[in-house]
Order: structure tokens, then sequence, then C-alpha cells
């Protein structure tokens, strides 16, 4: 089994309960490990959109990256996510951080996550589960990139769900 970490992110409708949601769904085709506390964070790019609530997750799975991207985005389509222009707001948003030590570049699919490294929104949850993961490309841990990060001031406690 591989163990990839994902974050979840939601501007619009009931933010909470589509973090929820999306968990929920996610637990059904792969194994949940840690979940972070959710975090209320200023949009990051495009500016003028609601307040995000992000968290991560951990999880373990047989399924290979390109599967878990095809399981992330069906379920942003079924929590009616609809294709918009980059960064609009959304429903729900699942992004793949990591997958084992894997670096991936192919067309649709980044991994290590391209910009985790300049956003607080992941790297503050991220920091709660996973302090000693190590970015397979940079050789830094997640402590370390949390701790040169800008943008803490846009990332407030929200709640916990364990
Ligand atoms: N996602 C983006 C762009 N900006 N900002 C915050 N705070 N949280 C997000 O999840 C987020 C964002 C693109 O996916
Ligand atoms: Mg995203
Ligand atoms: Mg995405």
């Amino acid at each position: 089994m591989a163990i990839a970490y994902l974050c979840l992110g939601s501007n619009l409708g009931e933010r909470e309960k589509n973090l929820a949601q999306a968990l929920t769904l996610l637990s059904q085709k792969a194994k949940l490990g840690k979940i972070s506390s959710i975090y209320e964070t200023e949009p990051a790019g495009y500016k003028e959109q609601p307040l995000f609530l992000n968290m991560v997750c951990q999880v373990a799975t047989n399924l290979n990256p390109q599967e878990l991207l095809s399981l992330a985005k069906a379920i942003e389509s079924k929590m009616g996510r609809t294709p918009s222009f980059p960064n609009a707001p959304r429903p729900i948003d699942i992004d793949i951080l990591f997958y084992d030590s894997k670096i991936i570049k192919t067309k649709d699919l980044t991994i290590p996550h391209p910009r985790l490294t300049d956003r607080a929104f992941v790297l503050v949850p991220l920091a709660e589960i996973a302090p000693e993961l190590v970015h397979p490309e940079l050789g830094k841990s997640i402590t370390e990139l949390a701790s040169n990060v800008e943008g803490y001031n846009g990332v407030r406690r929200w709640s916990c769900m364990k």
C-alpha cells in the first residue's frame, strides 16, 4: 500500500459539511489515516472570493497516483464542482500533495504538488500530522518548509474533526 497526503479545501456552500462529506467519500475507496484540524484560510492567488476551510489527511491506498487523481476528481464532480477558471470558488477541491516519495510530472498530475511550498494553508495543517515527512525533491521536512512560509496570519485554526 502507498501512503498519500491530500489537501481538502472548500469555500462555497456549507464548508465544514463539504469537508466531512469528502472525507466520507474518500474513506469508501481508501483507508483514511491521520487527519488534521480544520483551518479557516484567506484565499491565496485570486483574492476576490470567500474564505476557505482547509485541512489535510493521510490515506493508505492501493490506487496508483493516476487512479487516486481520478477518485479525487470524481468526488469533486459528485459534490457539485463544475469546471471553471483556475482558482475559482468551489464546494470542494482535493489535491494530491505527496504519494510515497514518488516524483511524478505528467500533463495532468505533478507530485509533489508544485505549489505546496508557498502555501501556508497546506503546510500548517500538514505540519500537524506529518512534521517529519521529507519533501523528496527538496530534502526538507514539513516543519522546515512550514517555518519558512509566508502567510501564517491568514491561516486560523477552526476546529478538529478527530
Ligand atoms: N486553493 C486554490 C487557490 N487558493 N486558497 C486557500 N486559502 N485555500 C485553498 O484551498 C486554495 C486557495 C487552488 O486550488
Ligand atoms: Mg487546489
Ligand atoms: Mg485541485
